[in-house]
């Protein structure tokens, strides 16, 4: 394809998912994102011709319940360390879209913003703005959480980048880098040190402190995805909910947790403080190797 034709299908343009209204970032070289103005949420990532995200066929499209897949934001509670709904509501409300832009390297760049609102006080007191930006270049997407406090009195808040990536056989993939990193096994509820690679054979959900390289990898087979996030994310949560756990999440096929795997970049151990006027910034980037 001509260089000028490629260029001038780079950019973003609205789109309906599944009546819901959402944005398609596109690259010159043809790599594509998908985002969903409900909770600035990507659902779908294909670089070089093949899709690097699982999203559920079940999941559920009525614009509040959360959307099973792709690369959800838990805001401003993790899980359900907390009183709030389960990793909050950034993900159940609808967020604005900027104008799309290009960075100085030519990538698309999409901000997106959810601010407080009557929704929000609805669960959550607190004078907040939270901006996500996405930054899709060939072979790589960025996801980059800030987060303001405008308002006059500090407060905490725990997140995740909750990535759901796409696997073949998760049986047969395998996370690389936490080799003896300190784990929290959530599912047997055991404080552990990881020796070598993590590997899958059942329900698995642990949280783990990040390696101070902050680079994990996943390895799919011949597929290598590298994962780098922050180091305002100072941890790292992989979950697979196995056969079991999977039969009884009525928005995941009985099959879906063979073809998923989530490589999450969290701040969930030591809530973020932020004062009066402090922003804070958390990221994941994910590489195609
Ligand atoms: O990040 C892992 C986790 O907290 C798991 O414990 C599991 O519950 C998962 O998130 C999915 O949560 P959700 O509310 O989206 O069903």
């Amino acid at each position: 394809m001509p260089d000028s034709v490629a260029a001038a299908q780079a950019g973003v343009r609205p789109e309906l998912w599944r009546g819901q209204e959402a944005l398609r970032l596109t690259t010159a070289q043809g790599d594509t994102a998908l985002v969903t103005l409900q909770g600035a949420q990507v659902l779908s990532w294909v670089a070089g011709g093949r899709e690097r995200l699982y999203l559920s066929p079940e999941a559920v499209a009525d614009g509040q319940t959360a959307i099973r897949g792709g690369i959800p934001l838990c805001f401003p509670q993790f899980n359900q360390r907390g009183p709030l709904p389960k990793h909050g509501f950034a993900r159940n409300l609808p967020w604005e879209a900027d104008a799309p832009e290009q960075d100085a390297k030519g990538r698309t760049l999409q901000r997106l913003r959810l601010a407080d609102s009557p929704r929000s006080w609805a669960w959550w007191p607190e004078t907040f703005v939270a901006e996500l930006t996405l930054t899709l270049g060939d072979g790589e997407l960025q996801v980059v959480l800030a987060v303001e406090n405008p308002g006059a009195t500090p407060w905490e808040f725990t997140t995740a980048l909750h990535s759901y990536l796409r696997v073949e056989d998760v049986a047969s993939a395998q996370v690389h880098g936490l080799d003896g990193c300190a784990r929290w096994d959530a599912v047997t509820d055991q404080r552990l040190v990881q020796p070598g690679p993590v590997g899958f054979a059942g329900e698995y959900d642990s949280v783990f402190q990040a390696p101070p390289s902050r680079h994990l990898w996943l390895q799919d087979g011949i597929h290598r995805l590298d994962i780098h996030q922050s180091d305002s994310l100072p941890q790292a949560v992989v979950w697979n909910p196995g056969a079991a756990l999977c039969s009884r999440l009525a928005d995941l096929p009985p099959e879906g947790w063979r073809q998923m795997l989530c490589v999450e970049a969290a701040a969930i151990d030591a809530p973020v403080c932020l004062g009066p006027g402090e922003r804070w910034t958390g990221w994941q980037h994910l590489r195609v190797a």
